[in-house]
């Protein structure tokens, strides 16, 4: 097979040995001593990169003062999901805080042009049948998946108790009162039977640490706080206040390949600085069939989305249901055995389909400079993959250069633009596509102080790394849920681990207020055998992230002891589903702490 998709028949006639030490080699021309320290947040000096472009800036109300079956802090899909399962049943009482002017969390805050979900938008975008939202593509736009948020919080009354451009702060366990004191930055005080921390997976930007930073006199921002006051145009392109201007952006992961194409057709000139190509395969992106979504018997989208998580954890089903390029990998029969693969073998499969990546630069790129510079050389699960029908297209404009750091990253920012190489870039703008903080500490990512039983504070009890049960659960902290993937089983749909983790915490939540149990946590035993099971389980994937070049998968190529600890579940997302099962069909007891 050959043309974009690569040549499959030529994996055989690979230089493995040379292929390995190549990525060896880009692996350590990434490694800095910094690691993740080299990224700072959007705070002090950079406070004015926070600003939300979408809420009332002269937003004002009095605070309020009440009582809360649950809080749940964050009004994204985590906390979308389990408000839905809670009203589902029938638990009224619920407040949600939420730091937007509106509900949708990643998808209120990233509104940059070129957005969409990366993951099949009919088992992505939860609660399809709740809602009878028909997306209008496979892969929705980034506003359809928000306005699917809101349509879940106006069917299951959200709206009324949500406290919006609102921050949560302090969330103090009261072992008189059996209530969790939540504080807010508006001097809003809810005593919450329980609490929801759903702050989001990416929800805390991050900026480079490149020396002059602060010193660029031009309009800049991170994707996440898309400034149109200044390229105008929305989030379908046309940024026609870019018609004159130079535009600089700084990151290739799969915010980058997103919007550079529509910055692309609209800029004067777009200056791509690349640290690391992108691996982008085939998208494959068309209308939805109504007929055929309408056509769809109850009960579709869980099958679907269990179906696509079977795939992609090594489960080869009878039918593949979703059959696009992410499960595509895992049809592969080298790659579909390589969840039990021995390493080397599992490597060189890897190594093949990167081969097959780099032959569709070929085939697009016409500039061979250009090409060989946008070339991946690391292994494909190193990152997230990236898939798009119009990225490596941009380079063959006249408008776009790719400027390749080499591995090193830009050098330095000055009042007139970015270094590299010795060389300036002189920008009227630069663009900061440089992701997220990722489970590195919930508490700094969260921003909430979290202080449980005998004034206990979460920061310290985890200040090496979570210590959960479930990756929600944690001992001294009763009747306290985190959402996150840490020491939870990640399906590649993050919205289908979701999905589970709503439907035990609402499973939990209920039986507690029906049966008058005032606390809950986890036994000191479930917890303990927990985070041993994630540590012993962690080893495999530890030694594959060690071979890595840098990125947030693996804390930037260091290994901390966080990395253990603040690692995915490595038994998997199937094993997980079934863990949560069965403690829901147990009674909970077996594992958790129940106290009227
Ligand atoms: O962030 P990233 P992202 N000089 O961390 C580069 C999800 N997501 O926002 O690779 C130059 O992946 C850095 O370079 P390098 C998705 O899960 C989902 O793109 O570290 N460059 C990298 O290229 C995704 O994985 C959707 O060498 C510098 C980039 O910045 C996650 O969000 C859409 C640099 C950061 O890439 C994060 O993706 C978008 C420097 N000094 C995102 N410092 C969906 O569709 C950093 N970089 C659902």
């Amino acid at each position: 097979m050959k043309g974009e998709g690569g040549d499959r028949d030529g994996d055989e006639a690979l230089d493995y040995d040379a292929l390995a030490r190549r990525y060896a080699e880009e692996r350590a021309k990434r490694l800095r001593p910094d690691a993740v320290r080299q990224y700072q947040g959007l705070e002090g000096a950079f406070a004015d990169f926070d600003t939300d472009p979408n809420a009332r800036q002269d937003f004002d109300r009095k605070p309020v003062e009440r009582d809360a079956d649950v809080l749940i802090i964050g009004g994204g899909y985590g906390g979308l999901l389990t408000a839905a399962q809670l009203r589902k049943r029938d638990v009224g009482d619920i407040v949600v805080v939420e730091k937007g002017a509106d509900f949708g969390g990643t998808w209120y805050w990233n509104r940059y042009p070129g957005i969409r979900c990366d993951v099949e938008s009919y088992i992505y975008v939860p609660l399809l049948e709740e809602t009878g939202f028909v997306p209008s593509e496979r892969y929705a736009k980034g506003a359809e998946i928000q306005q699917q948020c809101r349509l879940i919080a106006e069917k299951f009354g959200l709206y009324r108790d949500a406290l919006f451009q609102t921050l949560a702060r302090t969330v103090t366990w009261s072992d008189a009162a059996q209530r969790w004191i939540v504080t807010t930055d508006r001097g809003d005080t809810v005593r919450a039977r329980f609490v929801v921390a759903a702050t989001g997976l990416y929800s805390s930007p991050k900026l480079p640490g490149i020396p002059g930073i602060e010193t660029f006199e031009g309009p800049s921002f991170h994707t996440s706080r898309w400034d149109y006051g200044f390229t105008g145009g929305d989030a379908d392109g046309e940024l026609t206040g870019l018609a004159d201007k130079a535009v600089g952006i700084i990151g290739t992961g799969s915010t980058g390949i997103q919007c550079v194409p529509p910055v692309a057709r609209s800029a004067r000139h777009l200056y791509l600085f690349q640290r690391t190509p992108a691996s982008v395969d085939v998208r494959g992106n068309r209308p939805t069939d109504e007929e055929w979504f309408r056509s769809q018997e109850p009960g579709w989208q869980r099958e679907r989305m269990m179906n696509f998580t079977q795939w992609t954890s090594g489960l080869p089903q009878a039918v593949d249901l979703v059959a696009d390029s992410m499960t595509d990998l895992f049809r592969e029969k080298s790659l579909s055995a390589g969840i039990a693969m021995a390493p080397d073998e599992r490597e060189r499969a890897e190594i093949a389909k990167m081969e097959r990546v780099r032959q569709r630069v070929d085939a697009i790129v016409q500039d061979r400079a250009t090409a060989e510079a946008l070339k991946p050389y690391f292994h494909y699960f190193c990152k997230r993959p990236g898939f798009s029908d119009n990225y490596l297209q941009v380079f063959n404009r006249p408008n776009v250069t790719l400027v390749d750091t080499a591995g090193r990253g830009v050098e330095q920012v000055t009042r007139r633009g970015l270094v590299v190489a010795g060389e300036e870039y002189a920008l009227d703008c630069i663009i900061y596509a440089t992701g997220f903080d990722f489970m590195t500490s919930f508490t700094q990512e969260s921003g909430l102080v979290v202080t449980g039983r005998g004034g206990r504070a979460l920061d310290e009890k985890w200040s090496n790394g979570a210590h959960t049960l479930f990756g929600m659960q944690t001992r001294e902290f009763p009747n306290l849920f985190v959402l996150s993937i840490v020491q939870a089983g990640t399906s590649i749909n993050y919205l289908h681990t979701a999905d589970a983790q709503s439907v035990y915490m609402a499973e939990l939540i209920t039986h507690c207020l029906d049966q008058d149990i005032a606390t809950v946590e986890p036994t000191q035993e479930a917890e303990a055998a927990w985070v041993d099971q994630c540590v012993a389980l962690s080893a495999d994937r530890l030694a594959f992230f060690e071979k890595c070049t840098p990125s947030y998968f693996n804390f930037e190529g260091a290994r901390p002891r966080e990395f253990e600890l603040n690692s995915p579940y490595g038994g998997g997302p199937l094993a997980y589903f079934e863990a949560l099962e069965e403690c829901i069909e147990g009674g909970f007891s077996d594992r958790l702490e129940l106290r009227r």
